[in-house]
């Protein structure tokens, strides 16, 4: 059965493949699953019949059959779980593989997700510049622990995973601010992920919807 998600109608990134979709699209690239997507308007996401598939009118959301997802989290999870491709058969490397999903929301995306907030909500506001350093040292703190774990390794944990996919996911987010050339290792981790083929049609994809061209050209 093929999948439908959700997406912005208008991304408000202009195509860079930064909401939250863009995850759930690179892993279904990975695993060879085909999908729909229905688009969403600001509006319409918090309209009631959104709010059945998403509690809180976000996207992105996910169907199949009876099943109704939302978290892009929990979704590229069960995409895993359901496919092969994104997590290892091992049992204990699969239990890491899944560590690094849960450690790249909410160790690792937090901070990031509170600097890109106080840029949005409290750019104009005179104490802005003197609480942005704060924001971005506690960004720093964490990359340099990933950076350490990562060493000179291409993954984190062996081979791609759905942890690398998420980390990656989550890490394109400081693009533009500077941080991540800060640390040598972790920009070509991010390059080797978005080098992958998978994540390429997923950018493709997305970007389509802003350009309105087909991704095929
Ligand atoms: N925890 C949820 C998940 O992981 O699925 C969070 C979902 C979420 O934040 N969705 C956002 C949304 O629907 C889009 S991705 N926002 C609308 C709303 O809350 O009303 C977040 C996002 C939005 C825009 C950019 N950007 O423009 O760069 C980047 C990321």
């Amino acid at each position: 059965m093929t999948p439908t998600i959700t997406a912005f109608e208008r991304s408000p990134d202009g195509g860079k493949g930064l909401a939250r979709d863009m995850r759930v699209r690179w892993a279904l690239e990975e695993v060879g699953q085909p999908y729909d997507v229905r688009l969403v308007s600001f509006a319409e996401m918090k309209e009631p019949a959104h709010r059945a598939l998403q509690p809180f009118g976000q996207i992105p959301t996910y169907e199949e059959g009876d099943l109704v997802l939302f978290e892009s989290g929990a979704i590229v999870f069960h995409i895993a779980e359901r496919h092969a491709g994104l997590l290892p058969d091992d049992a204990n490397a699969r239990a890491r593989a899944i560590t690094w999903v849960f450690a790249a929301l909410n160790t690792i995306e937090p901070p990031i997700v509170d600097r890109s907030m106080a840029r949005l909500v409290e750019g104009d506001k005179t104490w802005f510049e003197q609480r942005l350093p704060d924001l971005e040292d506690r960004i720093r703190d964490r990359l340099g622990e990933l950076a350490a774990h990562l060493g000179d390794a291409d993954w984190l944990d062996g081979e791609f995973s759905a942890g690398d996919l998420m980390m990656v996911s989550v890490l394109l987010r400081l693009g533009g601010s500077g941080m991540l050339d800060e640390y040598p290792n972790l920009s070509a981790y991010v390059a080797r992920g978005e080098a992958r083929p998978a994540y390429k049609r997923a950018f493709a994809a997305q970007l389509a919807v802003f350009t309105g061209k087909s991704p095929t050209g």
